[in-house]
């Protein structure tokens, strides 16, 4: 088998390298064989119907092309678009849904396996939903929180809850253009019937829609996922881990938690180091039990507790190929069918968890939130019974990073200006000052069609070069962590004089780690924080602020995309467009929604147009709201001022040089 290297990693490449040498197929090789096809890469393949598939190409296809019904292709560029868009907001807020019935049932004290860690942001949520939080049982606040946050799926008029979060200026801009959403799922159902054949067929509806249904994750599924994850399982707050192959252990039982739901792996966390657990893996031979993460599971522990994580999603085949992974459970989303055979080369056992996940070739173990604990049992025993089967084939690749995640809102605020004066302040000075010259936020999967996780560290190291201050989610994250870049050093060798000083002064490292692909609501709270902290924009459009996907590859990072462009945050996904096809649906999303909305949605597969296009948004919207000109190493006389207590507050429980971990006061909720 001729097999190119495809991944920017170098422990990744060894194992690629490995199983060359020992036949084994990857995402990579796959990526290889498999070219897309055209026709469907740029949207102009229609097959919402059975007179089709219609392929809308040929000279001159943007006026003259039609499928057997008519539909022009701007149409079913449009209706590609929306369907996507609506998938990808479908799997975050079904996950959100999840953990809304998890808090009910918690609240209801119907099962023993959870309960809420974090009665502050219950309080704080409670606040911003108008529940009455004051004196009452706190299950009971936590009961009206779950139903009130359900009641925003199935909700048919009005406007799901969160919206009222957002700038009052930018709420005025979703009012004017109609995409306030109503229900999580009314959005979802009627993104699906406009696209059926025969319904909307103007391109700028269709899209307009999109954007509805967008708002319905970013500002519904998503955000109510991070926060019910906070209130019960604690609110991230800056912990030390390690990212990439080497976190397995060649003497101990290696667990790996891989999808996207928290609940199952914190429940995990929890059981794996009671000592009935240790003397099983003792049993076996193990000198204890490694547990890792992967993906956005990995992300949402890491956050939390630490726990290592072994890279995003181009990671785990090449995990099972390392020959160390006794068990890999996985529950819903972005895992690869392919492990499952994979992992009969090998003694891994793949573990599938969700009642909607189901894969042939693995063991299923159901979890569901009242016998959570009697499941993380049997998977971690699982994981020991196997491990004396672990043989000596795969690449024993052990080279790991440190990293410090753990980044949110709230977090973010206290480390700027401690428990009593939380703020954005210090961050918008440093904006204005010029010492730091905007804000990125890098999201997104890891793709194996490209030099997969190479053009997050290019982008990444480019950007803080600049003066940019980098907030990163989901596999963005994983790609930052397993190269070393998620420590406050690479500040001091990489960043630009500006970002360097305010780094040093806060003590953080130049790229925000802020947890999973739903955190992503966290930039949303965050750019809506510097709006109303004042002398940046008054709404989240016009802020020197852009969003990067260069490796996207799920139809969660399109939802995600396109909730950031309703927003007002100019997008930059790598890659081919998935509209290219179509001229006026590209236009649509990019000169007219920039309009509209400030936001737009831009493709651009040369990762120097990418960087050069999100520098010269962020320049242009400092001369906009009239900043002083960005030029490296000449600021203003605005200083970041960094709350003294909290400063020595982080250092005491510093173990990385400016960097908090753990053991602080809780953030103000
Ligand atoms: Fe999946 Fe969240 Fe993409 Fe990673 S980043 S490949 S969606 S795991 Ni969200």
């Amino acid at each position: 088998m001729n097999k190119p290297i495809k991944s920017a990693g170098t422990s990744a490449e060894e194992i690629i390298e490995w199983g060359k040498n020992h036949d084994m197929e990857t995402c990579f090789d796959r990526a290889e064989k498999m070219k897309p096809c055209p026709i469907g890469e740029s949207g102009a393949c229609c097959k919402v119907c059975h007179m089709g598939p219609c392929r809308l190409v040929g000279k001159n296809a943007e006026k003259e092309a039609r499928g057997v019904c008519g539909a022009t292709l701007p149409t079913v560029a449009a209706r590609n678009m929306l369907r996507m868009i609506a998938a990808g907001t479908a799997a975050h807020s079904d996950h959100a849904r999840d953990m809304a019935f998890t808090l009910l049932a918690v609240a209801n004290e119907e099962v023993k396996d959870f309960k809420i860690t974090d009665v502050k942001k219950l309080y704080k949520v409670a606040g911003l939903l108008n529940i009455e939080f004051e004196g009452r049982p706190v299950n009971d606040v936590a009961r009206d929180v779950a139903e009130t946050f359900i009641e925003d799926f199935v909700r048919q008029k009005g406007a799901i809850n969160y919206i009222k979060r957002a700038p009052k200026k930018t709420r005025e801009r979703w009012e004017k253009w109609g995409i306030v959403p109503r229900g999580i799922d009314r959005e979802i159902v009627e993104a699906m019937h406009r696209t059926n054949i025969g319904v909307d067929h103007d391109p700028d509806h269709l899209l307009t829609h999109g954007l509805k249904v967008a708002l319905a994750d970013g500002w519904g599924g998503s955000m109510i996922s991070t926060d019910i994850s906070d209130i019960l399982f604690g609110t991230p707050r800056p912990i030390k881990a390690e990212a990439s192959f080497g976190i397995f252990k060649e003497d101990e039982v290696n667990l790996i938690v891989h999808g996207h739901e928290p609940t199952l792996a914190e429940v995990i966390v929890d059981t794996v180091g009671e000592p009935e657990m240790i003397e099983y893996a003792k049993s076996k031979g193990a000198k204890g039990i490694n547990l890792g993460g992967m993906c956005c599971t990995a992300n949402e522990i890491l956050m939390r507790h630490g726990i290592p994580t072994a890279g995003g999603f181009t990671n785990q085949e090449l995990g099972i190929m390392t020959g160390l992974i006794d068990v890999m459970t996985v529950d819903v989303q972005c895992i690869m069918p392919a492990i499952a055979e994979l992992s009969k080369k090998f003694h891994t056992k793949v573990v599938t968890t969700s009642e909607k996940a189901k894969m042939q070739g693995a063991i299923h173990i159901e979890y569901n939130e009242h016998r959570a604990k009697e499941v993380a049992k049997e998977i971690i025993r699982l994981a020991c019974d196997n491990f004396p089967n672990r043989k000596t084939e795969g690449s024993h690749i052990t080279k790991k990073f440190p990293l410090i995640g753990g980044f949110s809102e709230e977090y973010i605020a206290y480390m700027q200006g401690g428990k009593w004066r939380a703020s954005f302040r210090p961050l918008n000075d440093a904006i204005i000052a010029g010492r730091i010259r905007g804000v990125v936020g890098l999201a997104g999967c890891d793709n194996p069609r490209v030099a997969s996780t190479g053009i997050h560290k290019y982008i990444v190291k480019e950007l803080i070069k600049n003066d940019v201050l980098i907030v990163s989610t989901g596999c963005g994250s994983a790609a930052c962590g397993a190269a070393g870049y998620l420590i406050p050093e690479m500040a001091l060798e990489n960043a630009g004089p500006g970002l360097r000083e305010v780094c040093e002064a806060i003590g953080i490292p130049p790229i925000l780690h802020l947890g999973a692909c739903v955190d992503n609501s966290r930039i949303l709270t965050i750019v809506t924080a510097m709006a109303a902290e004042g002398g940046l924009s008054e709404e989240i459009g016009g802020m020197p602020a852009v969003g990067i996907a260069p490796e996207w590859m799920s139809e969660k990072a399109i939802a995600i995309g396109a909730y950031f462009a309703a927003s007002g945050v100019p997008v930059i996904f790598g890659g081919e467009s998935p509209v290219g096809s179509s001229e006026e649906v590209t236009k649509i999303m990019t000169d007219v929604w920039l309009e509209r909305f400030k936001g737009a949605f831009h493709f651009e597969p040369d990762p120097e147009k990418m960087l050069q296009m999100a520098l010269d948004y962020i320049d242009r919207a400092r001369e906009t709201l009239k900043l002083r000109k960005y030029e490296p190493g000449k600021f203003g006389t605005e200083r970041v001022l960094m709350d003294m207590a909290a400063r020595r507050e982080l250092e005491k429980h510093t173990a990385v040089p400016h960097a908090g971990v753990g053991g602080i006061n809780e953030p103000e909720g």
